[in-house]
């Protein structure tokens, strides 16, 4: 935390950097330190930024904060709480995430491969079909997971950003 960086913006450059930078950058040359080590130290607040969150863990499965993202995501969806995303509560969920409802492909997937059994023909997802769903889209495309995470309010970990949270929402735990 030694070194506190001020950056001023300029109109020609985007970024320039303050006195202190400057001070750090020739501390960095007098010490004939490689140049990248000197780009790493001036990258100041970046470089204390935590790691994103894992999403899959070394066994390929869902961690602990993935699923409580995925359940707090689930609940907000499940708009008469009967414990399954509709139709229309699916349709919800992919206007949040992608702008667009799922095209009949999707909802016939979504049919075949996650939704409860027991209510075929009509698609009812439950949360484990839920989870299903994101752990395939996870381990093949992480960044999906993590840009849907990102639309639906979550930070890189996976914590709800305050903002996008209602303020009148209820608070379950
Ligand atoms: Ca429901």
């Amino acid at each position: 935390m030694g070194h506190v960086m001020r950056f001023t913006t300029s109109s020609s450059t985007g970024w320039r950097f303050g006195e202190d930078a400057i001070v750090v950058q020739r501390r960095c040359c007098h010490a004939h330190r490689p140049r990248s080590s000197c780009k790493i130290i001036m990258a100041g607040p970046a470089h204390r930024r935590p790691a994103p969150a894992v999403l899959l863990d070394d066994n390929d499965e869902i961690t602990p904060a993935l699923e409580a993202a995925l359940r707090a995501i689930f609940a907000r969806f499940d708009a008469d709480k009967d414990g399954y995303l509709s139709v229309t509560e699916l349709q919800a969920f992919a206007v949040a995430t992608n702008d667009r409802e799922f095209d009949q492909d999707t909802l016939d997937q979504i049919q075949e491969f996650f939704a409860d059994d027991t209510k075929l023909p009509e698609i009812m997802l439950a949360v484990d079909g839920f989870m299903d769903m994101y752990h395939l889209q996870t381990q093949s495309d992480e960044d999906e997971t993590r840009k849907d995470l990102q639309r639906l309010g979550f930070d890189n970990q996976l914590k709800p950003v305050a903002a996008s949270t209602p303020a009148a929402a209820p608070s379950s735990s």
